[in-house]
């Protein structure tokens, strides 16, 4: 019995990663110090979100990543971050990271590849609205040292995805395989905490979030879609709509309150904005265990499709199944 209101035996990140790694046969550690090296990396990112302005770290950096997007200064100090805190653990064999063009080998005992947008949204940074870190991994294929085929496979051999949103408060929510969780920074800890055990995706909220200023460019399908969520013919109220620009942020929401989030692929973008390897898997990964689901336009499940190329993009459709099923039925010809 306690007399205190103290929580006095908190589930950290690394513990709740210990846990799970228990069950695992052939659990070696290596797998947990991954993570501590990925939990530092956020860290140290929230911590220059956090006082970007102050310190002058807001607006561009001149210079223009792999697919040709104008970098700020924080996209770079962010993939800065995120690669060395990968070599630095020395369990990782392949990097792939948004803001390089290659893939990164790293040499070393790793059995992992990781694949990461360091900060995802970055378009929000300067005023100051949430953005994210978005992350797979993948074991390293059988007898592999290392190389672009550990990355070019399926969002179903992931082993691990998560996210961190740097909001009010950064939060991470993370999976590996059995369900998902979040957890939130403790600042003055520096442990990231168990809040949000078992997330699932509710039914109870009608919202969607996409971009509606791209509704000139959008297939039939898609605008009929989003013409039956505003008009209901059933007499239902209409959906709300929610669009943060930062696909992290927006993806949290609907996994806290409901609902669907799409980047549609469309006339001027062919194949869709986001990237399939380190946005699009992790967040259907996200999803599906949060009991959602996650399809391209074609209605393929997200997870059973293979890149081609690291940066490769695909459409994303994904929330709950409900929402999702009702959006397949508008978008995918018969
Ligand atoms: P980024 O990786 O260059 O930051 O772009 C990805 C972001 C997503 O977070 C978000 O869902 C989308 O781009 C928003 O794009 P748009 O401004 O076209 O609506
Ligand atoms: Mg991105």
């Amino acid at each position: 019995s306690t007399e205190h209101k103290v929580e006095t035996d908190i589930l950290t990140l690394t513990r709740f990663i210990l846990q799970s790694q228990n069950k695992v046969a052939e659990a070696s550690g290596d797998f947990t110090l991954l993570l501590n090296a990925l939990q530092l990396s956020f860290k140290m990112i929230a911590f220059n979100i956090r006082r970007s302005t102050l310190v002058n770290l807001l607006g561009m950096s001149g210079t223009s990543n792999s697919t040709g997007d104008d970098q700020k200064k924080l996209d770079v100090i962010g993939d800065e971050i995120f690669i060395n805190a990968m070599k630095a653990s020395n369990k990782v064999r392949v990097v792939v990271s948004e803001e390089q063009e290659d893939l990164i080998l790293l040499s070393g005992q790793g059995r992992y590849a990781v694949v990461c947008d360091p900060i995802d949204g970055s378009s929000n940074l300067d005023a100051g609205v949430s953005v994210g870190t978005i992350f797979g991994i993948y074991r390293l294929l059988e007898g592999s040292q290392g190389s672009i085929k550990d990355v070019l496979r399926s969002g179903k051999e992931l082993v691990c995805a998560g996210y961190t949103m740097y909001g009010a408060s950064a939060n991470l929510v993370i999976t590996m395989g059995n369900g998902l969780n979040g957890f939130t920074l403790d600042d003055s800890l520096g442990e990231f905490i168990l809040t949000h055990p078992n997330l699932k995706v509710p039914h109870t909220r009608s919202i969607y979030s996409v971009n509606e200023g791209n509704t000139a460019y959008w297939s039939d399908g898609t605008r009929a879609y989003f013409e039956s969520l505003k008009f209901p013919k059933d007499g239902s109220k209409p959906y709300s709509a929610r669009y943060i620009g930062s696909m992290v942020a927006d993806v949290h929401r609907t996994i806290l309150y409901g609902g669907i989030f799409a980047y549609p692929a469309d006339k001027k973008s062919k194949k869709g904005k986001l990237r399939l390897l380190y946005e699009g898997f992790p967040m259907a990964m996200i999803i599906e265990q949060a009991g959602g689901e996650a399809i391209n336009d074609d209605g393929t499940r997200i997870l059973d499709l293979v890149p081609e190329t690291i940066h490769e993009r695909s459409g994303v459709w994904l929330g709950s199944k409900g929402e999702i099923e009702k959006a397949r039925s508008f978008i995918v010809p018969k």
